[in-house]
């Protein structure tokens, strides 16, 4: 009898961001790229939407807009490889850097795994800043109106919480 190996899949939710460089080239390069990892299916892509420049000490219209989206996937890579996967990706893409601080052509980030709430020195999920932010959760919000956020609640009260307003200018064609 052939044995299949069993490879349990679960469901993530990543962000994309890009301000520098062809922003809308990056986010869809990296999306077929995350497709193809072994062990990753990428299953919704949200709409693009531009949105100001956060920094630290809010936002900064100065600096390049940012185009961000936020994909929904299943992994049978467990978190931490998942996260060292994502990072190669964003190397692969982090060729062009400004002087401003913050300022890069590619960011992944894990904004929740199954439901997971832990913390080490190298993944916080879920992401520790995604609840205040709508360049998060107006992209997830779209492809996945009911979804919960990890120890906040339902993603839709949280973005109705914030104060900016992402602006969509790309529908997802695959
Ligand atoms: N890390 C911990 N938890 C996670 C997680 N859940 N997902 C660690 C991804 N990474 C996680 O990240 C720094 C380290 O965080 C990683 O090495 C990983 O071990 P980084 O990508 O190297 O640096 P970063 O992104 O500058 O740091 P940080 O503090 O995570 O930045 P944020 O909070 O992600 O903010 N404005 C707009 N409009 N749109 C944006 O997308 N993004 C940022 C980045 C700022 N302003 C923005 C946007
Ligand atoms: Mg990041």
């Amino acid at each position: 009898m052939r044995r299949e190996k069993l490879r349990v899949t679960l469901p993530a939710v990543i962000a994309l961001g890009s301000n520098l460089g062809d922003r809308e080239a990056t986010l869809r390069q990296a999306i077929a790229e995350i497709n193809q990892l072994d062990g990753v299916v990428v299953d919704e892509v949200s709409s693009f939407y531009e949105t100001d420049a956060l920094k630290p000490e809010g936002v900064d219209l100065d600096a390049p807009s940012y185009i961000n989206a936020v994909i929904l996937v299943r992994s049978a890579l467990k978190p931490h490889e998942l996260l060292d996967a994502l990072q190669v990706i964003e190397q692969a893409h982090d060729r062009v850097r400004l002087e401003r601080w913050g300022d890069r052509t590619l960011d992944l980030d894990i904004v929740t795994f199954a439901g997971l709430e832990q913390h080490d020195d190298t993944l916080t999920l879920p992401h520790p800043r995604a609840f205040e932010r709508a360049f998060v959760l107006a992209p997830w919000y779209e492809i996945q109106p009911g979804a919960d956020l990890p120890g906040r609640g339902a993603i839709g009260p949280l973005l109705a919480a914030t104060y900016e307003s992402p602006r969509l200018i790309a529908r997802w064609t695959p």
